[in-house]
């Protein structure tokens, strides 16, 4: 009864949402119903698994006008994907009885203690996005309507913070905002430390300029760099009133794709560009004293230039579709398994099998031989472990791991670029009736739906020097993408054009 009085009061909207690449996301005017709901699914899944979940109100490098809400697992990670058929059908419930009659049906299906005594908990987070507490309130109200459920408001925080506090939460660790600070804060230092020289920075500070996109993260990061030594952080972009708008020229993915330096950066500043395959070359060395199943991650719209250096290191690539959804679940399958977007979403994970074989490791060592550089080696992975935020990535513990290996190696931000050269590129969006009319395969190389298109795109990518081009129907935006990458920059534009005229 309380969820068919709520849910009256959340009439589903015009337009139809589906859980996408990151959960659901548009227009924020349009999205309080599909937040009410996502609130109950979340409601949902804390009471079946018996823990602690998230909710997140975030549209991440969308523009300021969107938002959008995704649900964090008990691990920390992104909402299992064999729920999302159910999220979805929800947001297309056309009224509260049939969303209550799909309620019921799912909880018995999954043997959810829907009503009982076993209780829920969703943390909730949202970004700096002016919709966002009105979206939050929604997303209350949904988890309000299910029996036993407590939503907790943990104010405004980065996506990687909440998932990060949720697993952390349902390991019984601490997981403060603070405490994630200090953990990034001290195994940073860790890191620093284990330097045997410091051939890059001498006895100064380094210092680093961030972009923060106008967004959450600039307040984030002053707050933590109030907690780290021997570096030194100036925001630029800190999303402070009168310093622009959020994502507007500014940002990971603008820099990306439109391959501009972001608003405030000049000719002189360097280091605008995503790009983590050093972290390869840290952690590549297999020894048959210690084996170590190392594989990296990468999407389509990874640079063919980026995948071909890490072969020729001798490593172990593998595709997925987009989504931090579908990469994490593969790069699960290692021992340590690292995985980027393009755009810089990533991170690194260590298996559950592995971290207790380093642990002993490093305790073996530390009574065999101390001080030895094995041991150093071991102590830096380990640290590793615990910068990198193994819930979901976090640009802000992976610009600190890449400033210690960048230390440690005694390399510039220079240097490390010019590791190997990126193809030219060129990304273009084409908006189209249905982008659900094209579907793909081959971790979205190859068009299946509408037949005769992949042909065309082999035809016109065989027409350019190293060409590669692919599309497929963005899971966030209204729109289908265009990938090309060819010899050169003219070229790579070509065939963009080209192919987004046969999409036309
Ligand atoms: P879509 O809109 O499905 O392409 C975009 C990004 C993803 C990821 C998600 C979530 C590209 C090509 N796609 O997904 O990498 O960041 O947004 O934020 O950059």
């Amino acid at each position: 009864k309380i969820l068919l009085q709520s849910a009256s009061r959340f009439p589903p909207g015009k337009k139809k949402f589906l859980y996408g690449t990151a959960g659901f996301r548009g227009e924020a005017s349009m999205l309080e119903s599909t937040v009410f709901k996502a609130g109950i699914m979340a409601a949902l899944r804390s009471l079946k698994a018996g823990l602690v979940v998230g909710l997140m109100i975030t549209a991440s490098h969308n523009p300021v006008s969107d938002n959008g809400v995704k649900i964090a697992d008990p691990s920390g990670g992104m909402m299992t994907q064999d729920w999302e058929p159910f999220a979805d059908a929800l947001a297309l419930a056309p009224d509260p009885d049939h969303l209550v009659e799909l309620i019921v049906q799912f909880a018995k299906k999954e043997n959810i203690p829907f009503g009982g005594t076993q209780s829920a908990e969703i943390l909730l987070g949202r970004d700096t996005r002016p919709s966002g507490e009105a979206l939050l309130e929604a997303a209350k109200k949904g988890i309000d309507a299910i029996v036993n459920s407590v939503a907790v408001d943990m104010g405004i925080l980065t996506t990687p913070q909440l998932h990060w506090v949720v697993r952390r939460r349902n390991m019984e660790m601490k997981a403060s905002e603070f405490d994630y600070f200090a953990l990034l804060s001290a195994s940073y230092r860790s890191l620093v430390d284990l330097i045997p020289t410091k051939t890059l920075t001498g006895t100064s500070d380094v210092k680093l300029t961030v972009d923060a996109a106008n967004g959450v993260g600039g307040e984030k990061i002053k707050q933590l760099s109030k907690l780290l030594t021997g570096l030194e952080i100036e925001v630029r972009n800190s999303g402070k009133e009168g310093e622009g708008i959020l994502n507007e020229k500014v940002g990971a993915d603008y820099v990306q794709k439109e391959k501009f330096a972001p608003l405030g950066f000049g000719p002189h500043d360097v280091g605008t560009r995503e790009q983590l395959t050093i972290l390869n070359k840290e952690n590549g060395n297999e020894s048959s004293e210690f084996p170590v199943k190392l594989g990296i991650v990468q999407t389509a719209y990874a640079n063919g230039a980026s995948t071909e250096y890490l072969k020729q290191l001798g490593l172990d690539v593998v595709f997925t579709p987009t989504g931090v959804k579908y990469l994490h679940e593969k790069a699960l399958e290692y021992d340590i398994g690292i995985y980027f977007e393009a755009n810089g979403h990533g991170t690194i994970l260590f298996s559950e099998a592995f971290m207790p074989r380093l642990e002993s490791k490093s305790a073996e060592l530390s009574s065999v031989t101390p001080g030895s550089e094995q041991q150093k080696a071991v102590l830096r992975l380990l640290a590793v472990s615990t910068l990198i935020n193994q819930a979901v990535g976090d640009a802000l513990s992976g610009l600190l791991l890449v400033e210690a290996i960048l230390q440690y190696l005694g390399w510039s931000i220079e240097r490390w670029s010019e590791l190997y050269c990126d193809l030219p590129s060129r990304q273009l969006k084409v908006s189209v009736a249905d982008r659900n009319a094209v579907v793909t395969t081959n971790a979205e190389t190859t068009v299946v739906k509408p037949s005769g298109l992949q042909e065309l795109i082999n035809y016109e990518t065989a027409k350019y020097p190293k060409g590669r081009s692919f599309i497929r129907p963005s899971g966030t935006e209204d729109v289908i993408r265009v990938y090309a990458e060819a010899s050169t920059q003219e070229v790579a534009d070509s065939l963009a054009q080209a192919v987004a005229q046969h999409v036309n």
